[in-house]
Order: structure tokens, then C-alpha cells, then sequence
């Protein structure tokens, strides 16, 4: 195509799209994964990216997106850190004309005219199926059963509604009871720290529910330095199912893990390609993603990307 005056480059000459994203950081094997993904894919697009990295700080994105906005960059990205506080600089660049892409997580702001589509997984619903395989798991059984809960960072979308998705499920059943939750920060050297205090203060831990892969990792080393045999002595259900969590769910380590997946660079690049055209896109654009029981991971492991 030819040279778009409404393009926002900056009067540069060259038509390539530029793209600011504001990425959470590098807590996780899924965050890493996710990087690539929209490295990679931006590369492919022939899309200018501009890529930050704000270190698990709504501080930084906030800096980040107001220097996007300075440059004046075609479209911004990213992927908001905790749910709330965004209004404040979505409107500034709402006024600068630049379109905003929520990407991964979401925010809680009702004003939706505050960004052009949001392109992510539906973390409740994943939390939803977390609880379904526990209620099947223990049923018929009437003894109590005592979960720990390793949650993520603090008010980010995936902690929140992980949480309150399980907890809608397994309320239907009273003997189902978290005896303990607290953040492991989605790290593993976190998810290690906090299930060490859960196993010297609780007497019986009969199932660990892990908000994503790396604490439930963490936690695995945790729960075998205690003399104890993750997957058959504590049942471990996760989020994520990156390469690492995979190999332990097809161990027998883990007995459990909700997909959910990081890959959404060519999709996004597809949104901002759309959006910088103009052209009108669905409000959200859900993850497709899936379960895996330990033989399900035996299966696909060889061919897991990430
Ligand atoms: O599950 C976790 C990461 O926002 C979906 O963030 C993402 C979550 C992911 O740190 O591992």
C-alpha cells in the first residue's frame, strides 16, 4: 500500500507500522514464551516493535506507554501488570489518537472506549476447570480435603480470577477447604519460599492448587525436601502447561494442568494490523486452550514449544 498520512510514523517516509509493548517482565516460563511469541511474530509481520520490559512495576508500563506516546508509535500493546490504576494514561493516549491493545490480562476499567479489543484467556474459566477435575477427582469420598493455594501477583487479573473461579466450583461441597492461600508472586523461587511455611503450619495438605507452573515447580521442590511425594502424598493441579510443567505432569509430579496459552504474537500483530487500518475488530478475542491429565502430557510433550 501506499504512504497512509493517518499512520502516525512520525513523518518518516517508511510505512512499516510501529508498535510500543509494555510487557509485565520475565516472571515465568510463560511470560518468556509470550516475549517470543510477539518478538517473533512482530519480526515476521514486518511490524515495527518497540518492546519494553517493566519488571513487574505499573510504575514502568505507565512510563513506558506516556514514551510511546511521545513517539508517537502507530499502536500500543501490553499487558497490564495489576487490573486497576490504568485510566489516567489510557486517556492520554486515547487523545493522542493512539489505539490501545490489552493483551494477556485485562483491567477493570468500565470504560471500554479506553482501548480497541482486548486479546487474552478467560482466567475464571480457567480457574473453573481447576476445581472441576478436583470435584471429580474426590468423588464419592466424604473426608474433608485440605488445599493450599499458591495465588499470583497481587490484583493481576489471572491471580484474581484464577482464585475466584475455583473457589465457585469447589463451594458446592463442603468438605472441599483452603486451609491456606497466599501470592508465590507466579515465581518459583516464591512458590518454593510459601509452600515451605504452608507445610510446617499445616498438619494435612491434601491438595496444592498453584495459580501457574513456576510456583507449583517451586513448590515441588519444597514438598520433596519435606519427605514428601508431590502428585501421590499432595495432588497438585497448575495453570499454564509450559515445557517444564508438562515433563512434571507426565511424571506423575503434577496431576493436573489447565492450559492457557502464551503464543498470541500472530494474533495481536493480525489485531494491530486491523486497527491501524481502521478497520473495526471484536471486542475480545478469546485464547482457544485445553486440559492435560499426565497422559495427555506424555503424549504432546515431544512436540511442546515452549
Ligand atoms: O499464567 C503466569 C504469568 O498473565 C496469563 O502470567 C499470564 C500469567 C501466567 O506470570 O505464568
Amino acid at each position: 500500500g501506499g504512504d497512509d498520512a493517518g499512520s502516525g510514523n512520525g513523518g518518516g517516509g517508511d510505512d512499516k507500522i510501529t508498535l510500543g509493548f509494555s510487557q509485565v517482565g520475565a516472571e515465568s516460563g510463560w511470560r518468556t514464551a509470550n516475549t517470543k511469541s510477539i518478538q517473533e511474530s512482530a519480526a515476521s509481520a514486518g511490524i515495527d516493535l518497540k518492546f519494553s520490559d517493566a519488571q513487574g512495576k505499573q510504575e514502568n508500563q505507565i512510563k513506558a506507554i506516556r514514551n510511546f506516546i511521545t513517539q508517537r508509535v502507530d499502536v500500543i500493546a501490553f499487558s497490564p501488570v495489576v487490573e486497576s490504576g490504568w485510566s489516567t494514561v489510557l486517556k492520554e493516549a486515547k487523545d493522542a489518537g493512539i489505539p490501545v491493545i490489552l493483551t494477556d490480562r485485562a483491567i477493570d476499567d468500565p470504560d471500554t472506549s479506553l482501548y480497541k479489543t482486548f486479546i487474552g484467556s478467560d482466567f475464571v474459566e480457567e480457574g473453573k476447570k481447576a476445581g472441576d477435575w478436583l470435584v471429580k477427582e474426590y468423588n464419592g469420598k466424604t473426608d474433608p480435603v485440605n488445599i493450599v493455594e499458591l495465588q499470583g501477583t497481587p490484583g493481576a487479573a489471572p491471580a484474581n480470577d484464577r482464585k475466584s473461579g475455583f473457589a465457585d466450583v469447589i463451594k458446592a461441597d463442603t468438605k472441599f477447604k483452603v486451609v491456606a492461600s497466599q501470592t508465590g508472586q507466579f515465581t518459583r523461587t516464591d512458590g518454593k519460599a510459601v509452600m515451605e511455611t504452608f507445610l510446617k503450619s499445616q498438619p494435612k495438605i491434601d491438595v496444592l492448587y498453584a495459580h501457574n507452573d513456576d510456583m507449583g515447580l517451586g513448590a515441588i521442590e519444597a514438598i520433596e525436601a519435606a519427605g514428601k511425594k508431590p502428585g501421590t502424598d499432595i495432588k497438585i493441579i497448575t495453570v499454564d502447561a509450559v515445557k517444564d510443567g508438562m515433563t512434571a505432569l507426565s511424571e506423575g509430579k503434577i496431576n493436573f494442568i489447565v492450559e492457557c496459552s502464551p503464543l498470541l504474537g500472530p494474533q495481536l500483530m493480525d489485531l494491530v494490523k486491523k486497527v491501524n487500518n481502521g478497520e473495526t475488530i471484536p471486542q475480545r478475542v478469546l485464547t482457544e486452550e485445553t486440559t492435560f491429565t499426565p497422559e495427555q502430557a506424555k503424549e504432546v510433550l515431544a512436540d511442546r514449544k515452549y
